[in-house]
């Protein structure tokens, strides 16, 4: 667990809030996972909703209160919590109904949740391209050096999470843009973990069995961001196709994951002309 001190904490008047506040991104997908399950849990919460498009974590106020600039980060009665599926766990804890993690499979969870953590830089570069329409970075130079600058500490130590894997991924991206090549490596990942998926649900109606849990929470977000951006289910893995669409019939889940709706006209109008000119996901991935 990722555990922030009182020293990694720059912006001091957090300390001072009561109740559960929630930093997130409307199309942030760990903040959709972390909505969701607050949604199912029933708790109530006051949102700060962030402009991840004009990159609002990456400022001095925001890197106070993580220094990753990442959301979603919790400030709960004055404690500052950051790593989504770390919140998630504390969450279960102290509201365990309906359970979400079940204790005798907690271990097992941590694993299956590190595995789609790992993912989570292949789901932002296939929704830049597929879903955002985005050709190249959002960040200007400066926001990517002031971030570069900051002397970032999680735990009392210097942030070597945030420098390997931010840093990387925003260099690159400035760099070398959204190519195909990035495309067919990160769609390789979900193919491999939706075939996954697809087993599982040969057996059970959901991912770990009878009953739904946090992981189903986490792949719905995954699948319908991927779905949002071409990729096909259906065609691919029918069973996780079912699934989905099973659990996007319920509010509590589909209302997170929709985009807004200008961005929804954006996707349809790329989608069209992607399909137009061959350059949908399916053409691009070649599945
Ligand atoms: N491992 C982190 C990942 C958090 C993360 O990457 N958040 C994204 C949104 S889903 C973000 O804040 N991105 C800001 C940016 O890319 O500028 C967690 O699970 O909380």
């Amino acid at each position: 667990m990722v555990q922030l001190i009182d020293s990694d904490i720059r912006t001091r008047e957090v300390l001072g809030w009561e109740g559960l506040h929630i930093f997130h991104g409307r199309m942030s997908s760990c903040s959709q996972k972390l909505r969701i399950f607050l949604n199912l849990k029933g708790i109530e919460w006051q949102g700060h909703e962030m402009d991840l498009a004009a990159s609002e974590t990456y400022t001095d106020w925001f890197l106070g209160i993580n220094p990753r600039g990442l959301v979603p980060v919790v400030v709960w009665d004055g404690a500052v919590h950051i790593e989504s599926n770390d919140i998630l766990a504390l969450l279960d804890e102290t509201f365990p109904d309906p359970c979400l993690i079940p204790p005798d499979r907690a271990e097992e969870i941590a694993t299956l949740l590190r595995q789609e953590d790992d993912l989570h830089l292949d789901l932002r570069t296939l929704s830049f391209r597929f879903v955002l329409g985005r050709t190249g970075s959002n960040k200007t130079p400066a926001q990517l050096a002031h971030y570069r600058d900051f002397e970032a500490r999680v735990a009392g130590a210097p942030d070597r999470e945030r420098r390997d894997h931010e840093l990387h991924f925003y260099e690159r991206l400035a760099d070398q843009g959204l190519p195909d090549d990035a495309m067919r490596i990160s769609a390789a990942k979900f193919r491999t973990a939706f075939d996954d998926l697809e087993r599982r649900l040969e057996t059970s109606p959901y991912f770990l069995g009878a009953a739904i849990s946090v992981l189903d929470i986490a792949w719905y977000v995954y699948a319908t961001r991927l779905h949002l951006g071409g990729y096909p289910f259906a065609r691919l893995h029918p069973r996780v196709h079912a699934w989905r669409e099973g659990l996007a019939e319920d509010e509590r889940f589909a209302r997170e994951v929709l985009p807004p709706v200008p961005l929804q006209e954006t996707i349809a109008r790329n989608h069209a002309e992607w399909a137009r000119t061959g350059m949908t996901f399916a053409d691009v991935v070649g599945i």
